[in-house]
């Protein structure tokens, strides 16, 4: 299990992860369940967001009507302020207590999307990591994985209009795939999800993998 350096806290912390439109939303709600069926005590959660102060500073990442583009090291910025925000006042005082928390997105998602879409180098990113998680890091993380294009055809079939993010290019959301999957493969904590089949097959999936990795942990 990943704890950080004298970190006192018995709850688990799971991710979900992928690029636009894979399923995380619609799937973060089957794992809390699957858990609380469990008995376990479950906070879900997002990111950026998931306090008040957070969820301000994902307004002003996603607008797409902003005319003032954002720098990439601002954004950097902006993303590890909101996640410094929520440590502090959500993620760490649930796992403290020992409930579980479900969080759509976190750091992989920055090495994602900074990282790979935007181009940053992931040391700058790794010294921001180092500075606001001091050695937290997601028990397991669930990667759902489709192609970009694929993707992008559940974005435009959804219909809701798109984020700022959503209007980058398809280059950009393939770095974001490759990275995601980079990382997976070199860390033991991820597991890679098809996301292409129906909503059904993905969920029993997501079932087969809970049981196996969560399920040694009960
Ligand atoms: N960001 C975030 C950064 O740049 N850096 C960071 O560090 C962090 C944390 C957040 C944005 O911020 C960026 C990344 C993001 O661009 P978001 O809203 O949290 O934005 O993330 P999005 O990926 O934009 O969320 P989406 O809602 O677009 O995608 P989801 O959650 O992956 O997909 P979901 O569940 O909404 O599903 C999309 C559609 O597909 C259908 C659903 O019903 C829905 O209509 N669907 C399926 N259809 C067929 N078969 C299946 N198996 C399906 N599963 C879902």
């Amino acid at each position: 299990m990943s704890r950080g350096q004298n970190e006192q806290r018995c709850g688990r912390f799971i991710t979900l992860e992928g690029g636009e439109g894979v399923g995380k939303t619609t799937n973060v709600g089957f794992v809390c369940d699957w858990l609380t069926a469990r008995g376990i005590e479950v906070v879900r959660t997002r990111e950026p967001g998931g306090t008040p102060g957070a969820e301000a500073i994902r307004e002003l990442l996603l607008d797409p009507e902003r005319e003032e583009r954002w720098s990439d090291d601002a954004e950097l910025l902006l993303v590890f302020a909101a996640r410094a925000q929520h440590l502090a006042t959500c993620i760490r005082p649930a796992l403290a207590r020992g409930a579980w928390v479900v969080c759509d997105r976190f750091t992989d998602a920055t090495f994602a999307y900074q990282g790979g879409g935007r181009g940053l180098d992931p040391d700058r990113i790794e010294t921001l990591e180092t500075l606001v998680q001091q050695g937290l890091q997601p028990d397991l993380t669930l990667l759902l994985d489709l192609p970009v294009g694929a993707a992008a055809q559940r974005v435009d079939r959804r219909g809701a209009a798109r984020d700022r993010f959503e209007r980058e290019r398809h280059a950009f959301f393939e770095a974001v795939r490759q990275t995601y999957l980079a990382r997976a493969d070199a860390q033991s904590r991820f597991a890679v999800i098809d996301a292409s089949p129906s909503l059904e097959g993905v969920q029993q999936s997501l079932s087969n993998t809970l049981a196996q990795r969560v399920g040694a942990w009960l």
